[in-house]
């Protein structure tokens, strides 16, 4: 029953109580914690979910239906999601729940699906998404302390939740809503600041926006130091581990906040997250099912993370440290995958929870079918440089020394520093970046012609010829936000000084770029740049100048149930950002991989206009000789081989072991 309807069941009932004058009161819904017998209690009667993480903000809204309903038809009976506060509030002030950003509708979805609804609003998320949900914006107090008391982020931490609390109040199941349980803040046992009042701050936020009857809980990784940090009197602390592991042992750690209730894990990790130029992370179906009917066999409560993962779309991707930004995919190895297709990994989790509850009936949707477009054919719109004045509308910005994104109030994408050399380089000198302060990636070229990548932690310095008066331009791409650890206050762009020989540089002129908009607005089309069909960048030393490329394939009349979701394919490309009819999908590094196609959502493309491809390339085009091409393919391939960096191989029981 929705949750309207619920409501007006209620109603209808005390209205036919009245009219028969008996004096039986409705029951109204209620969810709580039973300490006495270890267990949640729902509508007074003993309950354990079996659920599943999904997160709305990587998933197209025309998708929701369909992957909850696979969850539902797996024999779930709740499902996990976050909420990410930097979704919703871009700027401050100005909030955003229209389209694929609909919270409410998700919930009213998940609902009419059948499924009950764990909520974790954060404010903190972690979640491999941009500074773990947190607006990057909060960094204009160059020194706050964030997911602590300090007072400017609690400010800005009450009037957010001033704003989404009061919509999730009416969804609470106590309200007639499928959400059970909320969490408080995530894994906060592992960050530094340890800081009880902010929790208890949280807790009372909560408490005065939603009621006192919701169980609010917390959720640590399963060792008793994460929790001294992480749990709270009043919250019910639960925990996370993955498969693979001593089952018992984890659960001791949540026994030790918490002697009584409910066992909970929080995240039981079906699979893992990626990071570029890492070996793609998969978790072995055996290893899960065991664990998995272990704790269900002992009575737990668990939420399977992931069960979808989605895809970061544009430029949501989140970052660990030491400096290591996630892929555009969140596949996660999930029993669905991220285009929401079924595996072996489901089905197998679907016969476990069969052993311990009764699952729906039949079939589970089927996969969603895809379509080969094929091959299109690409060519030069413009190069970065060539297009600036569209790019920044405003002009540049000068400065004796770099701004950072926030001081341009600049979130995400790209920023051009520019300067000239100051002295004579006709011999390669080194630029350097003495204190790694290039955030993230830089593209360096001189008078236009391409000399380098300066790299965050990687590439401090690279050698640069030039002589004085030349124009020095760096490119500067932000990856995407530290999301866990010390490090969340991460600023963007050339955050520290940059030295050329022993000299370091100053007078430059700063261009915040608007790029998305520039697409979406048709902009660069405008442009007159004066390419030609067989048009290329400046190139030398292996590099071409970043530029844009643009293509166009029209979706074949006859064929019925198109457009269907694809794959796009970047043969001979680097590593840049693409766009389809204007949507950011989000980056391409197939050089680095292990991710080497990119997710195109059917509901993104046309049947009744041409499709427009724009591919903006940072690295080197292969567009010469001969023809470049995008393709689009019905196979995804996130695992292509990468040299590994062990130092993040990790056993997913063992957090300590980061
Ligand atoms: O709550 C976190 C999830 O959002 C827990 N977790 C997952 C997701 O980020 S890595 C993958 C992680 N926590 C970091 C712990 C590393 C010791």
């Amino acid at each position: 029953m929705s949750r309207m309807g619920s409501g007006r069941s209620l109603v209808l009932l005390s209205i036919v109580l009245s009219i028969c004058e008996v004096t039986v009161a409705a029951v109204p819904q209620s969810f709580s914690i039973d300490y006495k017998h270890d267990c949640f209690r729902k509508d007074g009667e003993a309950f354990r979910y079996i659920s599943g993480s999904i997160h709305y903000n990587r998933i197209p809204r025309v998708y929701w239906k369909d992957r909850l309903l696979k969850m539902y038809m797996a024999g779930l009976n709740a499902i996990q999601t976050y909420i990410p506060w930097n979704f919703h509030e871009q700027t401050p002030g100005h909030y955003d729940f229209s389209g694929d950003r609909d919270v409410a509708h998700f919930l009213q979805l998940a609902q009419d699906v059948g499924l009950l609804v764990v909520l974790r609003p954060g404010p903190y998320i972690c979640g491999e998404w941009d500074m773990g949900g947190l607006p990057a914006w909060l960094l204009k107090k160059r020194n706050i302390v964030l997911r602590s008391s300090d007072p400017d982020y609690i400010a800005a931490v009450d009037k957010w939740m001033g704003k989404l609390l009061p919509i999730i109040k009416p969804f609470l199941y106590q309200n007639g809503g499928p959400i059970i349980t909320v969490q408080v803040e995530n894994e906060y046992g592992s960050y530094f600041a340890c800081d009880y009042d902010y929790l208890r701050h949280l807790t009372s936020v909560f408490r005065h926006h939603l009621g006192d009857e919701v169980v609010l809980f917390t959720t640590d990784g399963a060792g008793v130091s994460y929790l001294k940090c992480g749990s709270l009197q009043g919250l019910y602390a639960t925990v996370d581990f993955g498969p693979g592991g001593n089952v018992t042992a984890a659960f001791s750690a949540q026994r030790h906040a918490e002697p009584h209730g409910p066992l909970v894990n929080s995240e039981f990790y079906t699979g893992w997250l990626d990071h570029w130029g890492e070996k793609h992370s998969t978790v072995s179906t055996t290893y899960i099912v065991k664990s998995l009917n272990e704790m269900l066999s002992m009575g737990a409560n668990v939420n399977m993370y992931m069960f979808i993962g989605g895809t970061n779309f544009g430029y949501w991707n989140g970052a660990n440290t030491k400096y290591a930004p996630q892929p555009t995919s969140y596949d996660y190895d999930a029993p669905l995958t991220e285009a929401g297709d079924l595996t072996d990994k489901y089905f197998a989790i679907r016969d476990v929870i069969k052993m311990h509850r009764k699952i729906p009936d039949g079939p589970p949707p089927p996969s969603t079918p895809k379509y080969a477009y094929g091959s299109v054919k690409m060519s030069l719109l413009t190069t970065v440089s060539k297009a600036l004045k569209t790019l920044s509308f405003a002009g540049p910005v000068k400065t004796k020394y770099p701004l950072t994104f926030i001081e341009l109030n600049q979130l995400f994408g790209f920023v051009l520093y520019r300067t000239t050399v100051p002295m004579d380089c006709s011999k390669p000198t080194p630029l350097s970046s003495p204190l790694n302060g290039v955030n993230d990636r830089a593209y360096v070229s001189v008078n236009g012609v391409p000399n380098g990548i300066l790299e965050r932690n990687k590439v401090l310095t690279i050698n640069i010829t030039g002589t004085p008066g030349d124009q020095l331009d760096l490119l500067v791409e932000n990856m995407g936000r530290i999301n866990y650890g010390k490090e969340i206050n991460d600023f963007k762009g050339l955050v520290t000084n940059l030295t050329l020989g022993s000299q370091e540089l100053y007078n430059w002129e700063v261009f915040s770029l608007s790029i998305d908009e520039a697409i979406s607005e048709g902009l660069l089309w405008q442009g007159g740049y004066g390419e030609t069909a067989s048009s290329t960048p400046p190139r030398s030393n292996g590099l071409a100048s970043p530029a844009f490329y643009t293509g166009r394939f029209i979706i074949p009349d006859g064929i019925p149930d198109l457009p269907q979701d694809t794959y796009i394919h970047f043969p001979g490309w680097k590593k840049g950002q693409v766009w389809i009819n204007g949507f950011n999908l989000g980056r391409y590094w197939p050089d680095r991989g292990p991710q080497v196609t990119l997710f195109v959502p059917a509901n993104i493309l046309s049947t009744s206009l041409p499709n427009n491809v724009t591919v903006l390339e940072l690295e080197s085009d292969p567009c010469t000789p001969g023809l470049c091409t995008v393709e689009f393919t019905t196979v995804p391939v996130l695992n292509a081989t990468v040299k590994s960096h062990p130092h993040y191989a990790r056993q997913l029981f063992r957090k300590d072991l980061l």
